[in-house]
């Protein structure tokens, strides 16, 4: 009764100090380091929890599975870069990285590969809100986050049959060449990218926000089966991406699957959505499976409008755990630090064994 829980410090490096609300209101930044403080305390006081550091080195080119190279390289260097260029500081918090332009519709295709030549507001090309500014740290943080889906990916492949992921910063809004929503390396589109060394992935998204990040990297591959269950994109973030009649092109179409929730929706209604996920994945006959975990879910929630309760997590992981696969659980969202430590917990469990 063991589950191998794969964990890095790295992850405190990354700390903005607010966010830009809606309404334009200031607000603490909700994907706190305590998030993950409090995930690892509660799942080191179980008995079943194995706490495994990850592979040691500097996996630097590990975000290029799944990443440009010229949006790597910007997260790599572009805050050093902009704050070489002097930017006018406001008082009272650590340099941040926010863009203050972003390409209108259309125009992007002009700049790829030479938007990182304007540091000051390069990164404009590479965002798509402003929830993911660079601080002095994200870099490191982001490749921590990545190199234990790495870990996890691969104590799968080597015979284990579920491992967890506790990431921070998450990574499913993360595409192949852009950040967004907290996200900079998609860390669960890295594990689904190494798990596909061997044959069809699977990758199933009960975070309650769309995962547009794995779904763009995937949009036209038929080896990943990608699959997102989240809040209708009408009413909540993000906003623009998500639909069910989003379903991949070229040899990827029909390999993507949306499945939008009306806010309000309950875990009973959760677990027959997961019902007809399941037929999907049994046909397309993955050898392994990817979870992309969240907890923004609950129903107290401070961003989310849904109403799952703890009970639910166990049911929804139980399910989980029949599809009889081999697993990797990768950490996205939940940010009500009051229970996240009961959640990661419950939902963990049925994968222990
Ligand atoms: C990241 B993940 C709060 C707005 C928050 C960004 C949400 C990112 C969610 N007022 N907007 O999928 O949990
Ligand atoms: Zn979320």
């Amino acid at each position: 009764m063991t589950l191998p829980i794969v964990h890095s410090e790295t992850y405190q490096r990354h700390h903005p100090t607010f966010e830009i609300g809606s309404g334009g209101r200031i607000m603490p930044y909700y994907e706190s380091p305590q998030r993950a403080e409090i995930m690892l305390e509660a799942l080191r006081a179980t008995s079943w929890a194995k706490i495994v550091t990850p592979e040691e080195g500097r996996h630097e080119s590990l975000p290029l599975l799944v990443h440009d190279g010229d949006y790597v390289w910007f997260i790599r260097n572009g805050f050093k870069e902009w704050l070489a260029t002097n930017p006018l500081l406001p008082e009272g918090y650590p340099p941040t990285y926010y863009p203050s332009c972003f390409p209108p519709p259309r125009a992007r295709r002009r700049l790829k590969g030479e938007a990182r030549l304007n540091a000051a507001e390069g990164y404009g090309y590479y965002t798509f809100d402003l929830t993911a500014p660079l601080i002095e740290g994200t870099y490191e943080a982001a490749l921590g986050a990545a190199t234990c889906a790495m870990t996890a990916a691969n104590l799968v492949l080597y015979g284990d049959r579920s491992a967890y992921a506790l990431c921070r910063p998450p990574g499913h809004h993360a595409g192949r060449d852009f950040s967004g929503g907290y996200c900079y390396f998609n860390n669960t589109a890295i594990a689904a990218k190494i798990l596909s060394v061997r044959g069809r992935v699977a990758v199933i998204d009960i975070d309650y926000h769309h995962g547009n990040g794995t779904q763009d990297i995937f949009w036209e591959d038929d080896r990943v089966l990608t699959i997102s269950i989240h809040c209708d994109p009408r009413m909540d973030y993000p906003y623009f991406v998500g639909f069910a009649d989003e379903v991949g092109a070229g040899a990827g179409e029909g390999y993507n699957l949306n499945i939008p929730l009306p806010p309000g929706a309950t875990g009973e209604w959760y677990l027959k959505t997961l019902d007809l996920v399941f037929d999907r994945i049994r046909l397309f006959d993955p050898w392994a499976l990817v979870i992309a975990v969240g907890f923004d879910t609950y129903g107290d929630d401070p961003i989310s409008k849904f109403d799952l309760i703890t009970s639910d997590y166990v049911a929804v992981a139980q399910r989980l755990r029949a599809l009889n696969l081999p697993t990797v659980l990768v950490q996205e969202g939940g940010y009500n630090t009051e229970v996240l430590g009961k959640n990661v917990v419950a939902f963990l469990e049925p994968f222990s064994s």
